[in-house]
């Protein structure tokens, strides 16, 4: 038995949503690399072109489109446009997402319904819009992007831990509603990953020293590092692939064992 076919994805076709930068830009790079044609959305024609040009300059062929995750009748558009110019979607990855660090008792509650909107509701549009396709061709794979926040609260991330942790529960959901369809649905749950999301976090003090956020991650984490989009490759491929035919609903958390940790003894 060749054990690598098991991680081939030739033949497919993945839909990345927010695939233009970032952990989305990854997983759609490791996807493509497997053999996985690729599709990816994003909000903008200038990140669209900006993406593009980074696909090109890594040697892959993707196909970009502008649609928002959360507008119900562009995604179905979305979907049917990449049925025709690439195929039926065989891989869903739910990427795109968004966070607001805003106190509860300051947030309004326009603010926390848009994160919900994004965080949560764009996944559920966007699988709905593909499960009727990969029931009738019998299989599909549908990733679930989670978080640190789909198991822990924090302080000023109530909406984002709300639809994260929503994330998880309709994660099992579409496995407990769909598996029966041969549909797999699981969830990758990042650590904290260097990206443009957790950028503020990250930042340089004015006097050059290291933001005390930053250096708190490095010390709640038994790996004692920031992830890189490039920890979620691997993870990507094996939840997209048939090596994963029996994993349902599964979350797989990818955060070099924050969850494993109580953090350091005084
Ligand atoms: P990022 O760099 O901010 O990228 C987010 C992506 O989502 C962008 O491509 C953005 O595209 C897209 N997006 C946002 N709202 C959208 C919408 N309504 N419709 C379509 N696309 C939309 O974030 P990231 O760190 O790569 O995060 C990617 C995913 O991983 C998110 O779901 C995030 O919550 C999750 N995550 C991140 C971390 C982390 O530490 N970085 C950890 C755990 C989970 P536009 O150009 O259109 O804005
Ligand atoms: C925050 C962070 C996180 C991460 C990630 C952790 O403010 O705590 O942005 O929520 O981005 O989701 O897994």
């Amino acid at each position: 038995m060749d054990m690598m076919r098991q991680f081939s994805l030739e033949g497919k076709v993945a839909l990345v949503t927010g695939g233009a930068y970032g952990i989305g830009f990854a997983m759609a790079e490791a996807l493509a690399l497997a053999g996985a044609k690729i599709a990816f959305n994003c909000r903008s024609q200038a990140n669209l072109d900006k993406a593009m040009a980074d696909y090109q300059a890594k040697g892959i062929q993707a196909k970009g489109y502008i649609c928002d995750v959360t507008q119900e009748e562009a995604v179905q558009t979305l979907v049917a446009d990449i049925a025709r110019d690439l195929g039926p979607v065989d891989i869903l990855v739910n990427n795109a997402g968004i966070i607001k660090r805003i106190p509860m008792t300051e947030m309004s509650a326009e603010d926390f319904r848009q994160v919900v909107d994004i965080d949560l509701v764009g996944p559920f549009i966007c699988a709905k819009a593909v499960i009727p396709g990969m029931i009738e061709r019998g299989h599909g794979k549908i990733i679930n992007i989670c978080s640190m926040m789909s198991e822990l609260g924090r302080e000023t991330v109530s909406a984002y831990a709300a639809a994260k942790g929503g994330l998880k529960m309709l994660t099992r959901n579409i496995c407990s509603e769909y598996g029966g369809a041969n549909i797999q649905c699981n969830a990758i749950g990042p650590g904290y990953i260097a990206t443009s999301q957790t950028a503020p976090l990250r930042e340089r003090q004015s006097d050059g020293s290291r933001h005390p956020f930053d250096q708190f991650i490095v010390s709640k984490t038994p790996a004692a590092r920031w992830g890189e989009p490039e920890d979620l490759m691997g993870p990507a491929v094996f939840l997209a692939s048939d090596a994963s035919n029996f994993v349902n609903g599964h979350i797989l958390y990818v955060d070099g064992g924050i969850l494993a940790y109580i953090g350091k003894q005084p």
